[in-house]
């Protein structure tokens, strides 16, 4: 019975949102695994639950002119989706990318509404962004851009509310903007971002958020395998602000990152990747990570970012974006004896790797459950921001352990319950299904 609705549920979502590409894998992929909660509890159906959990709250786009070094007039997109606020405020990042349309807000919106709930730390789901390129902008022109961006975003945001955050493309210089703004415009100074400034309400430690996060729980994934990050190679993909500090991690708990990547190639480095020169190279010059190559004999540079998979790995952490790693990905690395694979980025593997991955044995972490100690610690964050006091970073540091032991757990948990398995994916999507679930429930019709 469960699986027929479930199933139906879905084929209305597709038949509803038929572009929606990645909206639906996300969809599809919650759906999947609560069929046994659905068993269990009659209610959800006769309440329409599912049905009133797939469509988002409200839908926000919006026109963003601004004017460039040149005089001339550009014209993008900017979006947000408040998504779910059963269980707290919508709470997720922005991302500036030319690929980003409403498919792609909605999808990171839908999986920020479970993490939010894994995260036990009273966040609702939201997302939202633009499909302007700060690549190649001059600071002036960012800052234009952030200005307009937050002229109509104001109105829809707030520190009770929805609360944004960074994302691709989007990190302290862009926040620092855009709060900014919102200060000027609404005359108050509140936590109504995260991601801040140190000097102006940031958290220690949350820049290192969501990486350090990664490996905490990656490093659960490896004890139950028996294995540890000392000696271990690991892969890494990307080189932006989840992938260095995810690279800083292992490398401290003394593994030995052996490959990173950016959306032109990637670098092997037998040696070990030195991350303060992938640091100083992509965030302060913000260049190529091909440039790394040049500095080190070490290394070596290719091509397009998909052949790093091919490189011998224990462990692999995909950092960089959605669909980057896909079947011939997850084929490459399971024939290399690749261990564990945790997802540092959002919906980075594609369903068919998921499944090349879980058939070879290979413990397999989904984004909602290992990334989401950057949300986390965004509400530490809004914490400290709402008592006006700020924690060190070994406070904040020891917290997020202490959040991702805790995910892994609840998560193992409700697989062992449920179906008696140690898939990482169904206990993520159970415990985040029920407590958004029981929320609303508890909200009533609303
Ligand atoms: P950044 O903008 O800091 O970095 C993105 C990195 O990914 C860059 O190095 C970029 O390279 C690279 N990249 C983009 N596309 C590709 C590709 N196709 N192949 C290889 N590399 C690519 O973003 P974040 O580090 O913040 O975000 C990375 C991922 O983590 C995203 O999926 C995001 O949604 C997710 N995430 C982020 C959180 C956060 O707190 N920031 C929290 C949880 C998840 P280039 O420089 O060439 O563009
Ligand atoms: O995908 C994510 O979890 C983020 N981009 C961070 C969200 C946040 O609100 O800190």
């Amino acid at each position: 019975m469960s699986k027929q609705f479930v199933d139906g549920v879905l084929a209305k979502v597709m038949a509803h949102d038929g572009v929606e590409a990645q909206f639906h894998q996300a969809v599809r992929e919650v759906l999947e695994c609560i069929s046994p909660v659905i068993d269990k509890h009659p209610e959800f159906v006769k309440m329409k639950l599912v049905e009133r959990l797939v469509e988002p709250e409200r839908q926000i786009m919006f026109r963003v002119p601004w004017v460039d070094d040149q005089g001339e007039i550009r014209i993008n997109r900017g979006y947000r989706i408040g998504f779910n606020s059963a269980v707290g405020p919508y709470k997720g990042g922005l991302r500036f990318h030319p690929s980003v349309d409403l498919d792609t807000v909605k999808f990171l919106a839908f999986e920020q509404v479970f993490k939010g709930a894994l995260s036990g730390m009273q966040l609702g789901g939201g997302k939202g962004g633009s499909d302007f390129d700060p690549k190649g902008k001059s600071d002036m022109e960012v800052m234009h851009f952030c200005q307009t961006f937050m002229n109509e975003l104001f109105r829809h945001v707030g520190p009770d509310t929805d609360i944004p955050a960074g994302d691709i493309g989007v990190g302290t210089r862009e926040i620092g903007y855009l709060f900014g703004q919102y200060k000027k415009l609404t005359n108050t100074f509140t936590g109504v971002l995260t991601n801040k400034g140190l000097d102006y309400g940031g958290s220690q430690a949350r820049a290192e958020a969501t990486g350090y996060g990664l490996v905490y729980f990656a490093t659960c994934m490896l004890h139950a395998r028996g294995m540890d990050w000392k000696g271990s190679r690991v892969i890494v993909s990307g080189s932006g602000n989840v992938a260095i500090h995810a690279a800083e991690k292992a490398r401290q708990l003394g593994a030995v990152v052996v490959a990173m990547s950016d959306s032109h190639g990637y670098v092997v480095d037998d040696r070990g990747i030195e991350i303060e020169e992938i640091r100083e190279i992509k965030q302060v010059r913000r260049g190529r990570i091909a440039e790394y190559a040049s500095l080190r004999s070490s290394a070596q540079y290719h091509d397009g970012p998909k052949g790093m998979w091919t490189v011998p790995c224990n462990m692999a952490l995909p950092s960089a974006t959605e669909g980057e790693l896909d079947e011939a990905a997850a084929k490459a690395l399971a024939g290399n004896g690749c261990a564990v694979v945790a997802e540092g980025a959002n919906l980075p593997s594609t369903q068919g790797a998921i499944q090349i991955l879980r058939d070879a044995g290979v413990s397999f972490a989904p984004s909602k459950a290992a990334n989401a100690g950057g949300v986390a610690i965004s509400a530490l964050e809004m914490s400290q921001n709402v008592t006006r006091l700020a924690w060190t970073f070994e406070e904040v540091d020891a917290r997020l352990k202490k959040i991702m032991n805790a995910i892994y757990d609840r998560c193992l948990a409700a697989a062992e319950a449920y179906v008696g398995s140690q898939d990482l994916i169904v206990g993520a999507n159970i415990v985040g299904f029920l407590t958004v679930a029981r929320a609303m429930l508890a909200q009533g019709i609303v």
